[in-house]
């Protein structure tokens, strides 16, 4: 572990050491670690606080011009653009996905600096109809000092998303990447620097959830808390950050049905490599994974037979190949998770169609796995993370709504339809934050992202992100409104 490079954390723009303690982060693909990081201390993450707080009153940044944020977030975007072969490879070697998969999704993510950037420089305050010679006007004004707690499944997507929304409207951020996968969101410090944002600004600390997590969440002195991990973490947190009286956003899991009615009949390759994408994409390890198959009984059996061919045809294997489809699981704790749902699944009834065990290979693999079972089998309401997914037949459309809202969880959905009143009937009637229609995984920085009940609560994304991170205030200019209170005379005229 001595000859590992360590990458401290990110503080008043410099990498700074918090410690002798140290976490290895261990490529899932080998099991090898690859780099270690901090174990940042409660007293350490008080100071970073307390630095951060003093750079926010500083007004460097709080009180910039939104046409110098603009300029800044622009200029951050163009780097990552710019830099992004190391960005994927840190990511590929850090999560164990794919290279194609990242090279993807990471070539996308500058556009989420440059939709806020574009944001902090249009928003525009408002005038209320104020009674009177007054005038009311509205600004929207940054917060303080923000925590964002990210995870391992998309590192720099979902820390990209938060802090350009934060750093838009002003604040200064401390962002707690996944112990995990923390070593793409390290690199961001020094871009940012480089993009012109004060030090101090952009705060990068690592260590565990429970440790390092849980002392920055339980300081009183934050203004929001943005989490993107499980309900577990998010009741840790949120007892602490009521008392405290802090805001959260919360984007937690989901168990995304996939709808797939009648008319996908006449394009059934269609429906099937929509399946393939909703279900497999990132080893099945995000959010909005398609984990529930739920096809109309008319078109199962052609369906099922497609999907298995295809889900056997799917290279499983080393994510640094260009060819390969699938990649790791995030650990071994993961590996046995889906293992477990598994054997829980057959328990309950449920038949294994194809995959069902840890793959062969040296790392934390598992193979793709379609697992046949019904509505109320633990497969089909609780959440795997993991390429594990359980199909259902239904036997009408309002059967498949039924199924699709009858689980805790209201993130993602999607509707595979060619009958369009029908795309817009279910649409209507699914319970989620997120419903495409003939689409699954489809993001963009302009469409808010955040589900209901057990999902979550708040947005990522849009403007809704953005004005999360801002308070509003009203301030109200009297032009010709006398004082008349306590005054005999103005009230005797006023009454007399
Ligand atoms: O997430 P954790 P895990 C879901 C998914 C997954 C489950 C657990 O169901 O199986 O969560 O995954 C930090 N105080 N999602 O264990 O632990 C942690 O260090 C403060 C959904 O990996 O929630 C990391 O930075 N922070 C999801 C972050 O929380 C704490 C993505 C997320 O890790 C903490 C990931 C604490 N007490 C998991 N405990 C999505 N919505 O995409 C942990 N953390």
């Amino acid at each position: 572990m001595t000859d590992l490079p360590h990458v401290a954390n990110w503080v008043d723009g410099a990498y700074t050491r918090a410690s002798p303690a140290s976490i290895a982060v261990v490529n899932p693909a080998t099991e090898l670690p690859v780099a270690t990081i901090d174990a940042t201390p409660r007293d350490v993450v008080d100071a970073i606080v307390t630095r951060s707080q003093q750079q926010f009153a500083s007004g460097a940044w709080s009180h910039a011009e939104a046409s110098d944020r603009f300029a800044v977030l622009v200029k951050a975007a163009a780097l990552l653009r710019s830099n992004l072969a190391e960005f994927v490879e840190l990511e590929v070697r850090q999560t164990g996905r794919p290279v194609r998969e990242m090279q993807t999704q990471l070539a996308r993510v500058p556009e989420w600096l440059e939709y806020f950037a574009g944001l902090a420089r249009v928003h525009e305050g408002a005038v209320t109809p104020f009674k009177g010679p007054v005038v009311n006007t509205l600004t929207r004004l940054p917060i303080g000092v923000v925590a964002q707690i990210t995870p391992w499944n998309h590192p720099l997507l979902i820390a990209t998303k938060k802090i350009g929304a934060a750093l838009a409207a002003g604040n200064t951020v401390i962002v707690k990447p996944s112990e995990l996968a923390p070593l793409s969101v390290l690199k961001l410090g020094e871009l940012f620097q480089t993009a012109g944002l004060p030090d101090g600004t952009l705060q990068i600390i690592c260590g565990y959830g429970r440790d390092t997590g849980k002392f920055l969440c339980e300081n009183a002195h934050l203004a929001r808390i943005d989490l993107t991990g499980g309900l577990a973490t998010y009741r840790a947190i949120a007892p602490v950050a009521a008392y405290n009286m802090i805001p959260m956003t919360a984007e937690l899991g989901g168990k995304a049905p996939v709808c797939i009615f009648p008319s996908m009949g006449s394009d059934m390759e269609q429906a099937v490599k929509a399946a393939l994408f909703a279900s497999f994409i990132a080893s099945g390890q995000t959010c909005v994974t398609g984990s529930r198959l739920l096809v109309h009984a008319d078109i199962y059996d052609e369906f099922v037979a497609l999907l298995l061919l295809r889900t056997k045809a799917l290279r499983v294997g080393d994510p640094t190949d260009p060819e390969t489809q699938i990649g790791a699981v995030i650990n071994q704790a993961s590996v046995e998770r889906c293992s477990a749902f598994v054997s829980r699944a057959v328990e309950d009834g449920g038949k294994i169609l194809c995959g069902g065990k840890p793959s062969e290979r040296k790392g934390f693999f598992f193979e793709p796995t379609l697992i046949e079972t019904h509505s109320k089998s633990d497969l089909s309401c609780n959440e795997v993370f993991g390429p594990v997914i359980a199909i259902l037949k239904c036997t009408s459309e309002e059967d498949i709504i039924a199924v699709a809202n009858g689980t805790d969880f209201a993130l993602g959905a999607s509707v595979w339809t060619r009958d369009f009143t029908q795309a817009h009937r279910v649409a209507e009637k699914i319970d989620a934050g997120v419903v495409w229609v003939n689409g699954h995984h489809l993001n963009d920085p302009s469409s808010p992202w955040g589900g209901f009940r057990q999902s979550g609560i708040g947005k990522e994304n849009g403007r809704e992100a953005y004005e999360s991170y801002t308070k509003v205030k009203s301030t109200v200019l009297n032009y010709g409104v006398s004082p008349a209170w306590f005054d005999d005379k103005a009230e005797n005229a006023r009454y007399g």
